[in-house]
């Protein structure tokens, strides 16, 4: 097994689970968001064609609990900011979350694979812009004018992930790579694991409250809170250097 590295390019790859602590609802949890809603009705192109109004108001819903809920960064989120300034090579975070919680904890370096709560875009004009109130099918599109053509900027199933040629160069040149609070079910994040262990001086290592699906792939599977483990793994880094 290739040891835990002290330098080298670094990638973070989060999931729901680092931000349950903050007051986030996960997906795939007892009580996450796919025990409220069926996913093909919230969380797909299709879904959006059929009832555009209902999943405007389940983005709505999140995107005003995210700024008006009181949620807040936690201690997994700091320490990864805290990795991001103090390891000597680059630190990626590959987020999957739709919240920003990575920035407001002061990431610089990140990836939201999955797209971005606080932005929206237009069909027609495809540009993402910054979004922080409620959107209906009636809200004109702030550049075209045009109604009936702003959705939210996430990635639905079936949809391309974003940033996913930069992904790819990241992992494959990568010396460590951590997966924290995400359960393996949803590719291609699911499969970075493997693209990594290409890389036979690469170590890997899954932070999670619970083993995930690709557990087996890691070198190192650390298992608790991420507001427990994330810092306390960050600094274990960090004094080995
Ligand atoms: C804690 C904790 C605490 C809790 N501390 N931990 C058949 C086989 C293989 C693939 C496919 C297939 N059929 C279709 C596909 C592809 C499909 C897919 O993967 N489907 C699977 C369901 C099978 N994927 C796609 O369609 C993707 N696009 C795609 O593949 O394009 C083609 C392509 C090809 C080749 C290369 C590249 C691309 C798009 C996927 C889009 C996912 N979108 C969503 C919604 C986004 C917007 C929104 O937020 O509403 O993204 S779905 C949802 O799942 C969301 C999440 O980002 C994503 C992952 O969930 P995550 O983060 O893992 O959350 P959970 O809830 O699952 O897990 C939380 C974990 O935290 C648990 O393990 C807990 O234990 C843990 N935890 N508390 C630490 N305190």
């Amino acid at each position: 097994m290739p040891p835990l590295p002290s330098a080298g390019p670094m990638v973070v790859l989060t999931g729901a689970g680092i931000s349950k602590e903050s007051g986030l609802d996960t997906f795939r949890d007892q009580d996450g968001i796919w025990s409220k809603v069926r996913l093909e009705d919230v969380a797909t192109p299709e879904g959006f064609a059929r009832d555009p109004a209902l999943v405007h108001g389940f983005y709505n819903a999140r995107r005003h609990n995210l700024l008006h809920g009181g949620i807040a960064p936690n201690a997994a989120h700091h320490a990864l900011a805290r990795l991001e300034a103090e390891w000597p090579d680059e630190v990626l975070i590959v987020t999957q979350n739709i919240d920003d919680l990575h920035e407001r904890a002061g990431s610089t370096r990140l990836i939201h694979m999955h797209g971005e709560l606080l932005k929206i875009r237009c069909r027609h004009c495809d540009q993402p812009r910054a979004w922080t109130s409620d959107l209906s099918l009636q809200t004109p599109c702030p550049d075209c004018g045009r109604t009936q053509s702003l959705r939210p900027h996430v990635v639905w199933f079936g949809e391309m992930p974003l940033q996913m040629g930069t992904i790819m160069t990241a992992l494959n040149r990568c010396r460590l790579f951590l997966s924290i609070g995400t359960s393996g079910h949803v590719y291609p994040a699911a499969g970075f694991v493997e693209t990594v262990r290409r890389n036979r001086s690469a170590h890997t290592v899954e932070l999670n409250l619970e083993p995930s699906e690709g557990a087996s792939l890691f070198h190192d599977c650390i298992h608790g809170p991420a507001s427990d483990v994330v810092p306390a793994f960050v600094e274990r880094l960090l004094a080995g250097r």
